[in-house]
């Protein structure tokens, strides 16, 4: 019977991919990830996760990215999207992880068999489970790929369908739109850009049309998959000159080395393949998966410094110009009712620059914090009528919650039917709702990211010197340090304090009271076998001194 077969799958699939001696698996910050040779067992129980997810949810699609995101060539690992489009819920993290490192089939069989008892999943019954698979262009992409589907199909009832190989964030999207009955595929997703793009430069007041901005924008792919969506798209980019390096194609150099959104904002130089003569012109790096986005400028021919825009600025962009929206609907002085008044709110992390966080506080923005990871900031976002999140690394979107969007909906039509379409406020009800199309509302998506950049900096009028002058970012510096055994290191309070080893964070606070304006924080990543020290002060030198002096506790203390 059913139930007898779904045993023996779920016995099978695990001798075929059997955990190798001594390995270890983690849920980290945004899934699975390490070296791809080694990820098959891991990946697989991934698609048997995925599988149970959708089971758990009434067949509702779920979806699996293989990618390893920033990090190097050679690692791989898998991201799982939850129907609504984000991030998977973190109450199956633990889950996760005890599948990953169950040590035999029958390990992993009984524990399939109590979790489904737990949550109440009907296995072995008569339902259906849909995953939508996708991956980026690494060379282990394909093997692993298939490692998910076995693991998928290890689920009675469990259907996989293969999107290809697709950015992060177009996966994401695919699972949203999918259970919202919308059409889920590339072709949609770039239908989707390219209208609210032309749309949002429609609402461009005319005496602001970018004059100061020049249409030349040079994008950085990082080798990965986001340069080879841009170049499919970049000719309908009305008003843009998008020039595509890094773009993956042979001999243009490794995937993330020496390029990407993750080097550029972390080494703040210029990306391989930029040279002397790009001084001046806008530049903007995605990262392997193009999940996140950075815009910089060649600062001088002599050296390869950049002048970087990161996610907090980014982030500031965006606030910007929702809250100028809001502001325009609500002071206008017509008879319509006005809108509601909107809860907007933005999220950071540790690793906001304090002058971002500063900066938007002057604006009386409300302004949160949570631990570094996709998965918290846009949960947080959720929370508002408009949420905004950005990571200093250059992940992040905008969340509409759905009752703001018809109240927009409802203010749009008001305004039109009377006649009131040509009104300041019937303009920046239509920038909002065009704005909500165009930025991604599952996950956060360097290409619709930099459309919605772009799109500003032609409703403002803006340069890339304009948008750099917002406010001047505090120096700071961020070093990687190896250590034996990064899990040793936990942190409290948003990731800001240590508490154990105690002794670290009291040597920590001792050399930050040295610093003017010092501010530093250690913590392990979960994406990367390092533990990640972050340092800010008033100039570049105490910065580099403060983070060197707490790299250097974290490497006494831990070896
Ligand atoms: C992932 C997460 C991000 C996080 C980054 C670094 O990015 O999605 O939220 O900021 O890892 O995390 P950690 O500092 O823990 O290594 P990506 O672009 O690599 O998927």
């Amino acid at each position: 019977d059913q139930d007898q077969e779904q045993r023996r799958r779920l016995l099978d699939v695990a001798s075929r991919f059997p955990l190798p001696a001594g390995c270890r698996f983690s849920y980290g910050t945004a899934g699975f990830r390490a070296d791809g040779a080694t990820m098959a067992p891991a990946i697989c129980r991934a698609g048997i996760l995925a599988a149970l997810r959708s089971v758990k949810l009434a067949g509702a699609t779920v979806g699996i990215v293989i990618t390893a995101s920033h990090n190097p060539i050679g690692d791989n690992g898998a991201k799982i999207a939850d129907p609504d489009g984000g991030m998977m819920d973190q109450h199956w993290e633990p889950f996760a992880d005890a599948l990953a490192n169950a040590p035999d089939p029958d390990a992993l069989l009984q524990l399939v068999l109590q979790f489904a008892k737990d949550e109440g999943i009907p296995l072995g019954s008569h339902y259906t489970a849909q995953v939508l698979l996708g991956r980026d262009t690494r060379p282990t992409g394909e093997y692993l790929l298939d490692a998910a589907l076995q693991g998928i199909n290890a689920i009675v009832g469990a259907h996989a369908i293969d999107m290809g190989i697709l950015t992060t964030p177009q996966l994401h999207w695919m699972v949203r739109s999918k259970n919202k009955g919308v059409k889920a595929s590339e072709s949609a997703y770039f239908k989707q850009l390219i209208n609210s793009f032309r749309h949002m430069l429609e609402l461009v007041p005319k005496d602001k049309s970018g004059d100061e901005l020049a249409n030349k924008l040079i994008v950085d792919g990082a080798n990965g998959i986001g340069g080879v969506k841009l170049e499919q798209i970049k000719a309908e980019l009305s008003g843009l000159d998008i020039i595509v390096r890094n773009s993956g194609k042979e001999g243009e150099g490794i995937l993330n080395h020496m390029c990407g959104a993750d080097f550029v904002q972390k080494e703040r130089v210029t990306p391989h393949g930029f040279s002397p003569e790009d001084v001046g012109v806008r530049c903007a790096s995605l990262d392997g998966d193009a999940d996140r986005l950075v815009y910089f400028r060649v600062s001088s021919a002599s050296d390869n410094k950049v002048d970087l825009v990161d996610g907090d600025k980014i982030l500031s962009l965006f606030a910007l110009f929702i809250r100028e929206q809001l502001d325009i609907i609500n002071n206008d002085g017509s008879k319509v009712n006005k809108l509601l008044p909107a809860k907007l709110g933005i999220v950071q992390t540790a690793y906001a620059n304090g002058a971002s966080t500063q900066f938007l506080k002057d604006l009386g923005l409300e302004v949160v914090f949570t631990p570094t990871g996709v998965k918290y900031l846009h949960k947080k976002a959720l929370e508002y009528d408009i949420g905004v999140y950005f990571e200093a690394n250059g992940h992040g979107t905008v969340v509409f919650s759905e009752n703001f969007i018809s109240q927009l909906e409802s203010l749009s039509k008001e305004l039109s039917s009377q006649a009131d379409n040509g009104s300041a406020q019937y303009h920046a009800v239509m920038r909002l709702m065009a704005a909500s199309q165009l930025i991604n509302q599952a996950v956060g998506d360097a290409l619709s990211g930099l459309l919605f950049v772009e799109a500003i900096l032609q409703y403002r009028g803006w340069s890339f010197q304009n948008w750099c002058e917002l406010y001047s970012d505090l120096p700071s510096r961020q070093l990687k340090v190896k250590v034996i055994d990064r899990s040793s290191i936990v942190t409290t309070d948003a990731e800001t304090k240590v508490s154990q080893p105690s002794s670290l964070q009291e040597l920590i606070d001792k050399e930050t009271v040295n610093y003017s304006h010092g501010r530093c924080f250690v913590r392990p990543s979960g994406t990367e076998d390092v533990v990640r020290v972050y340092a800010e002060a008033s100039t570049q030198v105490e910065a580099d001194s403060l983070a060197k002096s707490v790299a250097q506790h974290v490497e006494r203390l831990l070896g």
